[in-house]
């Protein structure tokens, strides 16, 4: 089985984890997802950039010692992922005995062949980048990252004699065209490499810095950040020894964003040079995620949490957003209304839509089973053709990293079949006997479709497009060359429409963008028959009426107790404003005592019913969290039994 090796940046411990690490990583799991999906034996990394100065400072502005920092934020970007269903094979930590041991070994090694010397240097240090930096790199007197001076700093230290492979690494750019992408990170590269390039500076005496890997020859000096994080790659792979060194850095590929492009695309492979090991097989550079056009970043304190946009659009959504909003390679704004509309447009409506719509129909006009085809029309071969030409376009800007346009091209084939339902018509097909095999033909070609579109929708929605595998009774289809051939839902499968895959959001305020409701949605106004199942309906939506139906009420809570024998059940006597009795599942979650005094929302006209013997008139509301549950309140005091509306 061919291998693959992807890794993400090592991410520094000074913060907290944001949208931007979030990018790198969402696109590095979207990435392993796919080459599996190839087939491919996958090995994917992330990690945490433990050593430094930046780290020393952070931990002394929290209070605590550096272990402990280091300890706590690591265990924030390891939990940070799964909610965002990134799943990596292997987590570094560069305070990992086994990682120091490593950086040790290579350190030696150069050193012993002579790259690494004792000299003095003077230069402009910026402490942000933890780097020296040369006057040509800065802008206005200042570092362009960070917008400060850097430091002027002489010091006795270690070096690696980078320059001794400026010609080679030239030389290895110019024939691996795909080596740095997109193209111009590689420009960008070589046109720094016209310049001399200087010996890195890769040391910090112990007088300045202690938290770091002391070297194994001069224990009076700890390595130099760079020296220590870009070997991750390597000590994850359990180098020197072992088969997963072998078997991965043949095919290793980083992402990475363009601020470390320079330790990525200089230092990194002219280290691995000097340690007489092949250079990385592609590094793959990204822009920024801008929030109102500046750089989000934890210094500047403008970043959004994952863990938050996952909690309102969910896992699936902020992925879909975020590689389909952003151009690999460069800039984005960010902006929740973007992501809003993205969602109820893009997922709600023209995917969900489409989803809902054609099992729905199955499940009325078919009993729920794949039909058979028949002889396709010129309009079923033409959805069936782009159907298939959309797989080899999503993987050739798959490969390319080009995911916003692998997306766009898996959406017009959402777009094709959302009108291809419009002009089909099987609502009217349906009415007449002597079209059951035509209705056949476009039901099977509807299914068709979506199984290939699940197919491109693991990688980037691996939650939703399980959902739809599942109702189209192809959960095990995991391999994009033996199930991206056309007519491979057998006829006569069970098929089960499952829940809504999108629910839609609502805007917060009126000021932001409507989501566009996309054409194919938008049926003809020539179509005089209702369709059975109605866009609204399908998508699971209510009409106001119905919604005026529900009697919600604000009801305090005047007494609670538990029920004998259950540990979910509390009895709770409410008043809204008449008293009433309401039984409530909310025992593991409140005790009664905490109850009584509050006010929440109820449900006031459900019909009664009996719960281990107790008669419920009505319901509590509450919001489900994972496994919590809380209550629901009004944000004010207000008369009791007010109507909810
Ligand atoms: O540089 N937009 O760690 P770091 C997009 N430890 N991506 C962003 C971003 C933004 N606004 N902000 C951060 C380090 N990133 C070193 C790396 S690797 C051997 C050592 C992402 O915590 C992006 O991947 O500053 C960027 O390269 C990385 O976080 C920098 O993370």
């Amino acid at each position: 089985m061919t291998a693959y090796y992807l890794t993400t940046p090592i991410f520094y411990v000074n913060a907290q984890p944001h949208l931007g690490h979030a990018y790198s990583t969402v696109v590095a799991d979207a990435v392993c997802r796919y080459q599996r999906l190839l087939g491919k034996d996958v090995r994917f990394q992330t990690g945490t950039d433990e050593h430094g100065d930046k780290i020393v400072h952070a931990a002394e502005d929290a209070e605590v010692s550096v272990k402990e920092y280091v300890d706590t934020i690591s265990a924030l970007f390891r939990a940070a992922w799964p909610p965002l269903a990134i799943a990596p094979d292997t987590f570094v930590r560069t305070t990992d005995p086994a990682h120091m041991a490593v950086v040790q070994g290579i350190l030696q090694q150069v050193y012993d062949q002579g790259d690494i010397y004792f000299s003095e240097y003077t230069g402009l240090y910026c402490k942000g980048c933890e780097q020296f930096l040369t006057e040509k790199e800065l802008v206005d007197g200042k570092c362009p990252d960070h917008l400060t001076e850097p430091t002027k700093i002489s010091e006795q230290n270690y070096f690696f004699r980078m320059s001794k492979y400026q010609e080679w690494l030239i030389d290895h750019i110019n024939k691996h065209p795909e080596f740095i992408t997109p193209e111009r990170y590689r420009n960008e590269v070589l046109s720094f490499l016209k310049e001399p390039l200087e010996d890195l500076c890769i040391s910090r005496p112990t007088t300045r810095l202690t938290w770091g890997i002391p070297l194994p020859f001069d224990n009076r000096f700890v390595t130099y950040v760079w020296f220590d994080a870009l070997i991750n790659y390597l000590s994850g792979l359990n180098y020197p020894g072992g088969d997963d060194f072998a078997r991965y850095w043949p095919v290793a590929e980083h992402v990475i964003a363009k601020d470390i492009l320079k330790p990525h695309a200089i230092y990194w492979p002219t280290m691995l040079k000097a340690m007489g090991l092949e250079p990385y097989q592609r590094l793959h550079v990204h822009g920024y995620w801008n929030m109102n056009e500046t750089k989000m970043s934890k210094s500047l304190g403008n970043v959004v949490r994952p863990g938050e946009l996952v909690a309102e659009f969910g896992a699936d959504s902020v992925r879909y957003f975020l590689l389909r909003e952003m151009s690999f390679g460069l800039d984005a704004g960010f902006s929740k209304e973007a992501l809003m509309a993205r969602h109820n447009s893009d997922l709600t409506n023209d995917l969900g839509n489409l989803f809902s719509r054609s099992l729905t129909m199955v499940k009325n006009f078919a009993a729920s089973v794949v039909p058979q085809p028949s002889m396709p029309s010129a309009q079923d071969r033409e959805l069936a053709e782009a159907a298939l030409a959309m797989l080899g376009h999503y993987r050739e800007h798959l490969d390319n990293f080009a995911f916003h346009r692998a997306l766009a091209s898996v959406w017009e084939v959402i777009s094709r079949a959302n009108k291809y339902i419009v002009s089909t018509q099987p609502w009217e097909l349906v009415k007449d006997p002597q079209q059951t095999a035509q209705l056949g033909t476009v039901l099977y070609t509807l299914l068709e479709t979506l199984r290939l579109i699940t197919l491109t929708l693991h990688p980037i929605m691996p939650e939703t497009a399980a959902k739809m595998a599942e109702a189209l009774g192809v959960p095990g289809e995991t391999s994009l060359n033996d199930c991206g051939v056309w007519g491979r839902l057998v006829p006569g499968r069970a098929i089960t429409p499952g829940a809504q895959l999108f629910p839609r959001l609502q805007q917060e305020t009126k000021d932001q963008p409507q989501p566009q409701k996309s054409k194919a949605m938008k049926e003809p106004a020539s179509e005089k028959t209702p369709s059975p199942e109605p866009a609204a309906e399908a998508e699971g939506l209510i009409s106001f009426d119905a919604f005026q139906n529900l009697e919600l009420r604000v009801a305090e809570i005047v007494a609670a107790e538990k029920i004998a024998k259950s540990d979910r059940l509390l009895k709770l006597t409410v008043k809204a404003p008449e008293e009433r009795t309401i039984v409530a599942g909310i025992a593991q979650h409140y005790q009664p005592e905490e109850l009584v005094g509050r006010q929440v929302i109820i449900v006031a006209n459900l019909k009664p019913a009996k719960l281990m013997g107790v008669a419920s008139h009505g319901m509590v509301l509450a919001a489900k969290d994972g496994d919590r549950l809380v209550l629901s309140a009004v944000s004010g005091p207000v008369a009791n039994g007010s109507r909810v509306a």
